[in-house]
């Protein structure tokens, strides 16, 4: 029943973090890198530490022999996959629970279910969460997609059923342009995925990204812990989060999370899990879900006060959830920067030597890295070095210990975003919490300009 050691099966700033939860529950870690991260301050801190495969995460943080060997030669009786990499691979889950290894994450089918996106907006309808208009399911020929768009009416949008991330996704303003579109949504997809099935949505024009966050035991027992904001993000990836969302209610987080945790108590769901939503003019629109703890986790610490890995490896170990939904409290404001080794100004990836590294400190200040004077970034995986999380009482607040952060901090020997993220919490659209999801690219646009 109970976990005496961890498999972490990543790197960087999660494997960090997956490290301190674990040594905070007096449960010992085992490292996996591959060679480029024989240096990594998580592979130093881990009780054991094993070379998996050379620099290429396919040949290493992706090879499932190479990790299962390494949990049973360790003995390992648990493995947490982070984020990214294997953490929504259903296969690997299937393949670690039968070794009688415990996987820290949802149930393998629940992982498969999310995975398509038809599939997931079929099983969050049928569990009430409100979805965007669109089709039923997969949208088999042109005559059927002129019907589905006709009835919602346009612009609609073309989405992949395997897709994420983006791709394969088409805006389609009018009917005329909806052959043409579709098929090359089908080709796109059938490329990145290997799989050519299409849906349709009504296109929403303006929206916000808004999240839930939830947990469940796996036994019909679940709680959300509120909602993150991650509108802001460059090319589906996200720049800035915080927690609360400048535009929600008490009244209307607690009614969406409610709706959220019972859609999760109906399917038994186990484990750590994001319900992600479109939000526009007081609305949302269910559009995917993840089944994994995300990188902007640590903004719903800050306002609950919970450890959300210790959660995870709790549930993992059979436990009950570690509180109740009227248990749960939200308290003041927090807001996550992402810190990538790259250009501000260009975004071209900047790997190579950290020379010198201060992190901010100070009150509701945190810092998730695995940065240290001396490190060299390797130029193979995420140019995510950081994560800057603050914490204030008010979101005002919060902006004015940010914008303190930032300025302490110092990391010199690689380009990277805290000047970026300087400019952008002066914006006022930014200091209001006016902002879309579109906000971020047209900001970078006139910025160039
Ligand atoms: C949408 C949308 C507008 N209308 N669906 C982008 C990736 C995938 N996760 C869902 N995405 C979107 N779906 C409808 N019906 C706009 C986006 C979208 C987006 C969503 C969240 C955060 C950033 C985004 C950037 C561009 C497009």
């Amino acid at each position: 029943m109970s976990i005496k050691r961890i498999l972490i099966a990543n790197r960087g700033e999660i494997a960090l973090r997956i490290h301190r939860a674990a040594h905070e529950m007096g449960i010992e870690t085992v490292a996996v890198h591959s060679t480029a991260d024989a240096d990594a301050m998580h592979v130093r801190l881990a009780d054991h530490a094993i070379c998996i495969g050379p620099p290429p995460a396919a040949d290493s943080y992706l090879n499932h022999a190479a990790i299962i060997s390494a949990a049973e030669i360790s003995g390992c009786d648990a493995i947490h996959p982070g984020y990214g990499f294997l953490s929504e691979n259903e296969k690997f889950a299937e393949i670690v629970e039968a070794h009688e290894i415990k996987w820290i994450g949802p149930k393998p089918e629940h992982i498969r279910t999310m995975g398509d996106k038809v599939a997931a907006k079929k099983t969050a309808g049928a569990l009430g969460l409100p979805l965007v208009p669109g089709s039923a399911g997969a949208v088999s020929d042109l005559d059927e997609a002129k019907a589905v768009s006709a009835e919602i009416g346009y612009p609609v949008l073309v989405k992949a059923a395997s897709g994420g991330g983006g791709r394969g996704m088409k805006v389609v303003p009018e009917e005329s342009q909806l052959e043409s579109l579709m098929s090359q949504a089908k080709s796109e997809a059938k490329s990145a995925f290997g799989d050519d099935t299409v849906y349709i949505e009504k296109y929403l024009g303006n929206p916000r990204h808004i999240e839930f966050q939830v947990f469940g035991d796996g036994e019909g027992n679940a709680i959300h812990l509120g909602e993150r904001d991650c509108s802001l993000q460059r090319r589906h990836q996200k720049v800035l989060e915080e927690a609360p969302s400048p535009v929600l209610s008490p009244e209307e987080r607690d009614r969406m999370g409610e709706v959220c945790a019972q859609a999760m108590r109906d399917m038994a769901y186990r484990g750590a899990g994001t319900i992600e939503f479109l939000w526009e003019n007081g609305e949302f629109y269910f559009i995917e879900m993840n089944t994994r703890l995300q990188v902007e986790h640590p903004v719903t610490e800050m306002i609950t006060g919970l450890d959300l890995v210790r959660e995870q490896i709790r549930i993992a170990a059979g436990k009950p959830l570690s509180l109740t939904q009227d248990e749960v409290t939200f308290t003041g404001h927090a807001i996550e920067c992402r810190i990538n080794a790259e250009d501000p100004f260009t975004f071209a990836p900047s790997p190579g030597k950290v020379t010198a590294y201060h992190p901010a400190g100070g009150m509701h200040v945190r810092v998730d890295s695995g940065l240290y004077a001396g490190y060299s970034i390797p130029p193979h995986y995420d140019s995510m070095i950081a994560k800057l999380i603050v914490y204030g009482r008010s979101r005002d607040k919060c902006i004015m210990r940010l914008r303190r952060a930032l300025e302490e901090m110092v990391i010199e020997g690689v380009k990277h975003s805290i000047p970026l993220h300087q400019e952008l919490i002066k914006q006022d659209d930014v200091l209001s919490g006016d902002y879309s999801i579109k906000w971020l690219e047209e900001w970078l646009k006139e910025r160039e300009a």
